[in-house]
């Protein structure tokens, strides 16, 4: 599982026309789609989602914006995914983020920062169960 991970293309990037701009700079740097859907996250589903923030500050606004438009959640796969994805993205908070990185040219804020990435290849596991089937994988 170590060659997979998993994002979503942000309702910040959906509404700005950068979908595709991301999926290109996945792709410039090795990953292959396995699966990628555009859905409409319910508060239930953005909830669980991120039910590790459950008790932080921002975890309400966190589900109100993940919720307030299409997103695009997509499984990737590449030799070493999940560390090359967080290096690829950038810090959580685009100001502090690297020059180059995808919420540095893309993010509006620490909180509408584009896009996700899993953080471990276990959550990459789980998160791709969230959305897919297996037989969705191709
Ligand atoms: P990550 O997306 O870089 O893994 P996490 O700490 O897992 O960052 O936070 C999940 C998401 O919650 C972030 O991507 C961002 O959208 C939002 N978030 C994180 N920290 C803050 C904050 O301090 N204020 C507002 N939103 C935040
Ligand atoms: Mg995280």
């Amino acid at each position: 599982m170590s060659n997979r991970t998993f994002t979503i293309i942000k309702p910040d990037s959906v509404r700005k026309g950068n979908f595709g701009k991301i999926i290109g700079r996945l792709e410039e740097q090795g990953f292959q789609v396995l699966g990628i859907k555009k859905v409409s996250l319910t508060q239930k589903q953005a909830e669980a989602f991120y039910g590790v923030h459950r008790e932080r500050p921002f975890f309400k606004s966190l589900v109100e914006y993940m919720t307030s438009g299409p997103v695009y959640v997509a499984a990737l796969e590449r030799e070493s995914a999940v560390p090359t994805l967080r290096q690829v993205m950038g810090a959580t908070d685009p100001a502090k983020a690297d020059a180059g990185t995808i919420r540095k040219e893309f993010g509006e804020s620490i909180e509408q920062n584009a896009i996700h990435g899993s953080d471990s290849d276990e959550n990459a596991k789980i998160e791709i169960n969230f959305f897919f089937a297996e037989s969705e994988l191709l």
